[in-house]
């Protein structure tokens, strides 16, 4: 075929859409007769073939074995690390920011590209629950004109090892103990305290672990980052390192400690669920791309070695630009074909982006390909329609497990004279793959840089740049983990490393333990520069380089983006409701974006006090407070007395005031609310003077409630810690 045939159809193929290359993989059953996998029509799906109605089944029915054997091959190996998630389809749209320092096609001005996005936690198993004080993925497919390139990151910008020759034993350490396989999806026990106490370079990464970060309030309201530094190459060639971050449009949001191990119980599903009825109801995640881009000529100029994953580079420092925009729009059709069959690799790359020397990011180009043959069963996974490139997959790669493409021709090799020299390789000015030119030199050396050595003035700058809130959820994070450890001298060495972060945390931590400080246990791998380094080819500039005391874009309490957009709110009625606020309200709220949901004693509908009634979404013996944003106790009259004689009720009023959480109420209904919260005193005028407390007396009011769904949270609330629940 001639060569500009041959690019029409590339062209025409890699503007096909990634949803019509799915649709024919695609299939729904109805009006069709249920057939075998060789698509004979089974007349009788109940009874299998037997000697005698009662008599024993016979070998020879095929149609059981066929259906009996692909059942028991229903699974495959869940992944090592990352096995609960949920994925969505979405586009990704460049603003072109990029271009300027960036060849690849996807990040042009104006240019839609269609993803994959799956986020996870990363130590439980596949049905373990989403609420987990873990690390979030943020992976995504981009199924870009010039083929696939996979962001495989993180919630967190930063990781828990230097080098990929640790992960096995950091994953191992995380992981259920292998003894009795206890406890699932936590960090909360001996062996992970262990691991990280002595491999001091995870402290940083475990500071963020013991944040709030690791507890999303939904997979639509966390940042992402592709954690190593990468390169950029643009289209005269010239290289610059980037770092990736997502940026959540509906800001970062978390849930309180509390509030996670009560959904944990309540919808382990929480998250899924959450990202599924937001899709569902048109609600599209969406997250700005953006970069931090770093000259060529400055790889030297931090207190950090930019090849070390467990260190940031702080956005004072290197702001973010913002390089596009991803929407995601389409839940999945199959969770098995789609969400679990997709396999990301770190090694999925298209031209105009590279890897580094960072030697995490070294070994994961290794291990990702490696982990998608053992999972998917063999080479061919990227055929899968969710693996599948947009762009047109060429080459004499052959055979394999499963394989599905039929290649004609008899020429399976390049070069070649005999098939006319096709497929080609993309040489000279051709657009094609080039590896960045790199100057290496060295000696052959299994060993790490000294600039790799600080493991904790980032740790301390993490910590410093938290609010008092979010420094005192730090602190209960620490205890709750080491009060779950049996071993003292894990937990002697853990509030030793700290102290090397800063000494007032160490000593908060250690005081909820019973240890007193300071402890001085050694961590053997604690590594300190030695006072006579010798000039290394790279020596930290601890002195000079840039660096920073605290970073503002650390704390999620100091970015608040006030939106209500998607927040739920729960209103809690009885029989007798106050029908007109409450029907404005609910109206109001959902013309704004929020989601209100009707709260009863029991299911079926609530008759308002005019006459009308409302379906009732969740009744209280199956819902909990902690499944909402916020809560409207929308009852007057009869219908608050109803509400106070229901424990659950109050349960559910005390819970949201505890978890700090905006709470609206009609005005002479106020009793309700203060026997819900004994212990909490009321101020002289016989009210509750703590903020995000609502009285509605006209529909106008809802207006002050929706100014405090917009904080989301009133930390402040300092009795909160008193409501007994
Ligand atoms: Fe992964 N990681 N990882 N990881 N990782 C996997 O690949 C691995 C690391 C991340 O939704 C596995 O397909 C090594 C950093 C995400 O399918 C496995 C090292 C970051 C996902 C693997 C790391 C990640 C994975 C398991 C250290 C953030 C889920 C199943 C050298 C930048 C992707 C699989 C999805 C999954 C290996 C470290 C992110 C075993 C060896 C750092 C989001 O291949």
């Amino acid at each position: 075929m001639p060569k500009k045939e041959v690019k029409k159809q590339r062209d025409d193929r890699a503007l096909q859409s990634k949803d019509a290359q799915l649709e024919q993989y695609t299939q729904d059953a109805t009006d069709e007769f249920l057939t075998s996998n060789q698509g004979v029509r089974i007349n009788d799906n109940q009874n299998s073939l037997k000697a005698g109605s009662r008599g024993p089944s016979l070998l020879e029915d095929h149609f059981l074995r066929e259906k009996l054997t692909h059942f028991d091959h229903e699974r495959i190996p869940e992944r090592v690390v990352h096995a609960r998630g949920s994925a969505a389809h979405g586009t990704f749209i460049a603003n072109g920011a990029a271009s300027r320092y960036c060849k690849a096609a996807f990040l042009r001005k104006g240019v839609a590209t269609p993803v994959f996005t799956r986020f996870s936690t990363v130590a439980g198993s596949r049905g373990s629950t989403d609420l987990a004080r873990d690390v979030r993925g943020f992976a995504t497919k981009f199924y870009t004109q010039e083929g696939v390139f996979d962001l495989v990151g993180n919630n967190m910008p930063v990781f828990f090892i230097q080098d990929a020759i640790k992960f096995p034993d950091f994953v191992h350490a995380v992981k259920p103990e292998p003894h009795n396989e206890i406890p699932q999806a936590q960090s909360a026990h001996d062996t992970f305290w262990d691991f990280v106490s002595i491999n001091t370079e995870a402290t940083h990464m475990v500071l963020w672990l013991m944040s709030d970060r690791a507890i999303p309030r939904s997979y639509r309201m966390m940042e992402g980052f592709g954690v190593h530094t990468f390169k950029m190459i643009d289209e005269d060639n010239n290289v610059c390192f980037v770092k990736f971050h997502w940026k959540p449009k509906l800001g970062v949001n978390s849930v309180l400690w509390d509030e996670a191990l009560k959904i944990s119980g309540k919808d382990p599903d929480f998250h899924r669920r959450d990202l599924w009825d937001a899709i569902e109801s048109g609600a599209f995640p969406q997250y700005d791309l953006g970069v931090q881009v770093i000259p060529e000529s400055d790889e030297f100029k931090f207190d950090f070695d930019l090849l070390d994953p467990t260190k940031l580079v702080p956005e004072e420092l290197v702001p973010v630009e913002i390089v596009g925009t991803m929407t995601l729009n389409r839940n999945p059709d199959n969770f098995f074909a789609e969400t679990e069959q997709v396999a990301f690799c770190i090694s999925h790359i298209v031209p105009g982006l590279d890897f580094t020397n960072d030697p995490l990011l070294q070994g994961r180009l290794f291990s990702y390909l490696d982990t998608q043959l053992k999972r998917l069963g063999g080479p061919n996974f990227h055929e899968l329609p969710i693996n599948k490139s947009l762009a047109p997959v060429v080459n004499n790669q052959r055979d394999g497990h499963m394989r599905q493409t039929i290649n004609r021709g008899r020429t399976s090799y390049e070069p070649n004279r005999l098939g006319g020299g096709c497929p080609f390789q993309a040489g000279g000015d051709m657009a094609g793959f080039k590896t960045a030119v790199e100057k290496m030199q060295g000696i052959k050396v299994r060993d790490r840089n000294l600039s790799f050595v600080d493991h904790f003035t980032q740790a301390r700058v993490f910590y410093l740049s938290q609010t008092v809130t979010e420094k005192t959820h730090i602190v209960e994070a620490f205890q709750f983990e080491l009060l779950h450890c049996t071993d003292n001298s894990v937990k002697e060495r853990v509030i030793s490393v700290l102290q090397q972060v800063d000494v007032d945390l160490a000593t908060k931590v250690a005081s909820g333990l019973g240890i007193a400080t300071p402890v001085q246990v050694p961590s053997p791998l604690n590594l300190q520069i030695p006072a006579d380094a010798p000039e290394g080819e790279y020596q930290p500039k601890s002195a000079a380089g840039l660096k920073v005391a605290q970073s503002k874009s650390l704390s999620i309490l100091e970015n608040p983006v006030p939106s209500i957009e998607t927040l739920k709110v729960a209103f809690l009625l009885a029989d007798g409701f106050d029908e007109k606020l409450v029907t404005k309200a609910v109206e109001q709220l959902k013309a704004d974006g929020a989601v209100p949901c009707i709260v009863a004693p029991l299911g079926g509908t609530v008759a308002g006090d005019k006459g009308g009634s409302l379906k009732v979404d969740f009744a209280l013996p199956a819902t909990g407070s902690v499944l909402f944003d916020a809560l409207y106790v929308g009852s007057a009259g009869k219908s608050v007395t109803a509400l106070t004689a229901d424990a659950k009720a109050k349960l559910f009023i005390a819970e949201t005031y505890k978890h700090c959480k905006p709470i609206a109420i009609i005005d002479g209904s106020q009793s309700l609310l203060f026997q819900s919260l004994p212990g909490v005193a009321l101020d002289s005028e016989g009210d509750l003077s703590a903020e995000g407390i609502a009285v509605i007396t006209k529909a106008a009011e809802l207006k002050d409630f929706e100014a405090m769904l917009e904080k989301k949270r009133f930390h402040n609330r300092t009795d909160a810690d008193k409501v007994v629940v």
